[in-house]
């Protein structure tokens, strides 16, 4: 029997996700999303967004964003997501995402759910009073992105579930209402490296958007900052190489971060740094680092502008094509059409 391509399969499941323009993308992004992406290239239909709309829910410098859509659509083309096969666009050039962001949140969306959003919480702390209202409705906006594509499947980070959960919850509403407008998607985290950890606190969450850019290596930083970066990073006491997620949180994080970039699973690095201490582990691993990210910066600094404009826009008319039709179909199903 003829093998069927799969873009000529009517089962192929959709993937969809996407990352703010938000700050320098770091190795927590490339491994707990990216790198996850692009393997998924191969079995699924995908779609990959530079949610600006998401980073605007808290302030940004027009010309600094302007610049970091750029970079961020660079960051996925060199990581190896392939604009022939897989969709890659920029948010709010579809303006469908907006506007059924708006229709959810009176259809679907109760206040109750957005107050348990733990990252709402997280960030604002104390200040919640003066947070911005999308920062507030920022789940909102993401269940958008992500049901006006017929999604399945949706790859995060493990700080994005919870977000997919209420995703979950909305489309269900909507349909148990309207009837079945959306496909109820599953958020995907990978087994090892959903949440890289801060160099300075394994307690933390490596964050792009952390004041202090000693906390993670950016995927621009130059090897030898990246490299210094490393060997000041903390770790624990004691002084074996082994995994111990509970006594020895950050070496850990440290053995997570080798094995994703070095491709040698935990295990055998425990065996192979065995009778050595955090030292040797450390020069090993900055040298993995920097092997990295001058071979990702090549390829990042070989794509030209030019070609992230056209990229981006044939990934806008893809994207809007699909996302219209879902759009009208919602348009009609709430009696505005
Ligand atoms: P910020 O820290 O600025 O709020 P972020 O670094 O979480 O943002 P996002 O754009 O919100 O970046 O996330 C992009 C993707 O990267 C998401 O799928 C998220 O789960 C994942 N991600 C972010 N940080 C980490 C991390 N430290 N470890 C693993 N995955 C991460
Ligand atoms: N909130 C996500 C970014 C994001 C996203 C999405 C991820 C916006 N829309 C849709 C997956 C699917 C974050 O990582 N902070």
């Amino acid at each position: 029997m003829i093998k069927q391509k799969k873009s000529e399969s009517s089962i192929a499941k959709i993937i969809f996700s996407g990352i703010q323009p938000s700050g320098n993308l770091n190795i927590g992004n490339y491994i707990g999303a990216i790198s996850q992406w692009v393997e998924m290239q191969k079995d699924y239909d995908c779609i990959f967004s530079i949610v600006d709309y998401h980073a605007i829910t808290v302030k940004q410098n027009p010309e600094i964003l302007r610049k970091r859509i750029i970079e961020v659509t660079k960051i996925y083309l060199a990581a190896g997501i392939d604009p022939q096969k897989s969709i890659i666009f920029q948010q709010s050039t579809v303006p469908a995402h907006t506007e059924l962001a708006w229709i959810l949140n009176c259809y679907g969306t109760h206040i109750a759910d957005l107050n348990k959003m733990t990252q709402f919480k997280d960030k604002t702390g104390d200040n919640k009073e003066s947070a911005s209202v999308g920062l507030y409705d920022y789940p909102v906006l993401m269940a958008s992105d992500i049901l006006l594509y017929g999604t399945d499947v949706v790859p995060v980070g493990e700080d994005q579930k919870q977000h997919v959960e209420l995703t979950r919850d909305i489309a269900r509403r909507f349909n148990g209402e309207f009837g079945p407008a959306f496909k109820v998607p599953t958020a995907v985290v990978r087994k090892e490296g959903a949440r890289i950890m801060s160099l300075l606190d394994p307690t933390k969450k490596m964050s792009k958007s952390d004041d202090n850019q000693n906390n993670c290596i950016s995927l621009l930083d130059s090897p030898e900052n990246a490299r210094k970066k490393i060997m000041r990073a903390v770790t624990d006491s004691g002084s074996d190489v082994v995994y111990d997620v509970e006594n020895k949180p950050a070496l850990a994080n440290l053995l997570t971060i080798y094995a994703q970039l070095g491709i040698r699973q935990v295990n055998r690095l425990e065996r192979d740094y065995a009778g050595k201490g955090y030292g040797d582990f450390k020069k090993d691993l900055a040298d993995v680092v920097v092997k990295f990210l001058e071979n990702f910066q090549a390829k990042y600094n070989a794509i030209s502008d030019d070609e992230v404009l056209e990229i981006l826009e044939s990934g806008r008319q893809r994207a809007e094509n699909i996302a219209s039709k879902k759009l009208e179909e919602v348009r009609k199903l709430i009696g505005v059409r």
